[in-house]
């Protein structure tokens, strides 16, 4: 029931995979205007995210849940 680690420091163009290691069905949707969303993601599924810029996400299905990257200088 949270993303870890919870704040990750990755260069520009890099891909992050968020991967479900939890029993339970989560997402990964961006927290300020919710312009992307991972959909659902069951136990053990993926998703890839290319960091183009920083970004803080939440799960949407678990509002507490909530991370961020940031692009390192
Ligand atoms: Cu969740």
């Amino acid at each position: 029931m949270k993303f870890f680690p919870d704040s990750l420091a990755v260069n520009k163009g890099d891909t992050v995979r968020f991967v479900n290691k939890d029993l339970v069905v989560h997402d990964v949707t961006e927290e300020l205007k919710q312009t992307w969303t991972s959909s659902p993601l069951s136990t053990g599924k993926s998703w890839d995210l290319v960091i183009t810029q920083n970004v803080a996400y939440f799960c949407s299905l678990h509002v507490v849940m909530k991370g961020k990257i940031v692009v390192k200088r």
